[in-house]
């Protein structure tokens, strides 16, 4: 167990009403006494506060609270010291280098959530669930954040690797006493529909956290089409605010322009481009090879057609050139007299300019993306990319185990196959953790977390 002291400042720096300067490890409270003028807080009891003020060389830093929670029933689960002194970099940076003078060590980004990982306060989901939260950006996002730091995902995962450990012991049993009467002979017969009905399982698992990750990252959203066809007026109108410059000239959007709104939960990134064309004008051409790039990324199209013009070569380039694509066909200025004589599939007719159908289409992103099927409150959703990846690779396995059983193989090559699976369903809690894996998770996680 590691139990040197780290410190850090957990606040963000800049100017604000207080700073929080934490300390974790076995002398973390004989090195908070060393700079405190207050309580001796080697006597304090824990999960108590201390006012006092913190001293260098005689002289007064700051007048602080300080926290003092003693293990084990801490954060990292080792004596951990919170000071609240004044905001200000200065200051903060000051009582740091005090107690890094004292003995304590400079924390790595995540270092304390690394120890709670550590020393089994949380699992690998939940510490990864503390920085969804730091991350959320809507309700949604951090309801779903909260339920994985609950531990729900632990436990969706645990039951999962339960269900596959019993099935691996049955096999374990048969294949050591193949002569024993009692246990039931397992033959490929009998594990089938046990591997079919946890793989069913993962599926459904997989297929929702789609969802999961959609309700956290939000939708790359590209708002595309030729000039002129209100693709600026569409931006502004969703985000209610002028952001993008519109003119009746063609080529108006040279560069990408980008905001963010909150569609019922969902976030969508929208990106306005350059209309395309073929164009001469060299400012031009790089924003529609921007724009281009920006289909290939985007998750959701918003597809501008000018419904007061027929359509034109142009556009038809461009709906052949996104029809792979998840999109949504905006028939606009449906305010002018109707030319347009085409109709798509999820399709909504708005006119940008007076604001008239950008409710009906946010609603269609919606039911698109959705479907009402989520339900927060009773479902828990993987959202976390590294833990979908791990749980897609342990299908992959069950997939294979399936393909052995089929083939009629030798028992033990499904077994291994099983264990395969059990083991990636460990890499999502943590259960088998190298250290590469850790030191790359954590380092994601902002200083004095
Ligand atoms: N009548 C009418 N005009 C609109 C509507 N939406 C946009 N326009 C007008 O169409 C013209 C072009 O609008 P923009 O939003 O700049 O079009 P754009 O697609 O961004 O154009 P580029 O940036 O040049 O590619 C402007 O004069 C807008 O006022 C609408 O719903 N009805
Ligand atoms: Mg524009």
């Amino acid at each position: 167990m590691i139990t040197d002291t780290i410190a850090a400042i957990s606040t963000a720096l800049g100017q604000s009403a207080i700073n929080i300067v934490r300390m974790s490890g076995d002398d973390a409270i004989n090195i908070a006494n060393l700079v405190f003028r207050g309580k001796d807080l080697t006597k304090a009891k824990s999960h108590t506060v201390h006012y006092g003020h913190i001293i260098e060389d005689s002289m007064i830093l700051d007048e602080v609270l300080i926290t003092v929670f003693k293990a084990p029933k801490t954060f990292t689960t080792q004596d951990i010291i919170e000071i609240n002194c004044h905001g200000g970099t200065y200051v903060a940076r000051k009582i740091l280098s005090l107690l890094l003078s004292k003995g304590a060590r400079l924390a790595n980004n995540g270092e304390f959530t690394e120890r709670a990982f550590l020393n089994g306060r949380i699992d690998l989901t939940q510490a990864e669930s503390i920085m969804d939260i730091i991350e959320a950006q809507s309700k949604m996002s951090l309801t779903l954040a909260n339920k994985g730091l609950d531990g729900a995902i632990y436990q969706l995962i645990i039951d999962l690797r339960d269900q596959l450990l019993s099935l691996i012991a049955h096999i374990e049993v048969n294949i050591d006493y193949p002569e024993y009467d009692d246990v039931i002979t397992l033959s490929n017969e009998l594990i089938k529909p046990k591997v079919e009905s946890l793989l069913s399982r993962i599926k459904e698992i997989l297929k929702k956290s789609e969802y999961g990750k959609i309700i956290k990252e939000g939708l790359k959203t590209a708002i595309i089409g030729r000039p002129n066809v209100g693709k600026s007026s569409l931006l502004n109108a969703l985000l209610k605010e002028e952001k993008a410059i519109v003119t009746e000239i063609q080529g108006t959007t040279r560069d990408t322009i980008e905001g963010f709104i909150n569609i019922g939960g969902i976030i969508l990134n929208l990106v306005d481009t350059a209309g395309i064309r073929d164009s001469e004008d060299i400012v031009e051409k790089i924003g529609i090879d921007k724009a281009k790039k920006v289909i290939n990324e985007a998750e959701l199209i918003l597809f501008v057609l000018d419904q007061s013009e027929t359509i034109t070569e142009d556009d038809k380039k461009l709906l052949e050139l996104t029809k792979h694509k998840k999109r949504i066909i905006i028939i606009n200025k449906s305010d002018l007299h109707k030319k347009l004589t085409e109709s798509f599939e999820h399709s909504v007719e708005i006119s940008a300019r007076n604001n008239v159908g950008i409710q009906e289409l946010e609603e269609l992103i919606q039911t698109m993306f959705l479907k009402g099927e989520v339900n927060l409150n009773e479902e828990t959703y993987l959202s976390n990319a590294r833990q979908i990846a791990k749980l897609k690779e342990a299908k992959s396995s069950l997939q294979d185990s399936l393909y052995a059983i089929k083939e009629q193989l030798p028992i033990d090559m499904v077994e291994i196959d099983l264990k395969t699976a059990w083991s990636l369903l460990g890499d999502i809690i943590g259960a088998n953790s190298s250290t590469n894996l850790l030191d790359e998770l954590f380092s994601k996680f902002c200083l004095g977390k």
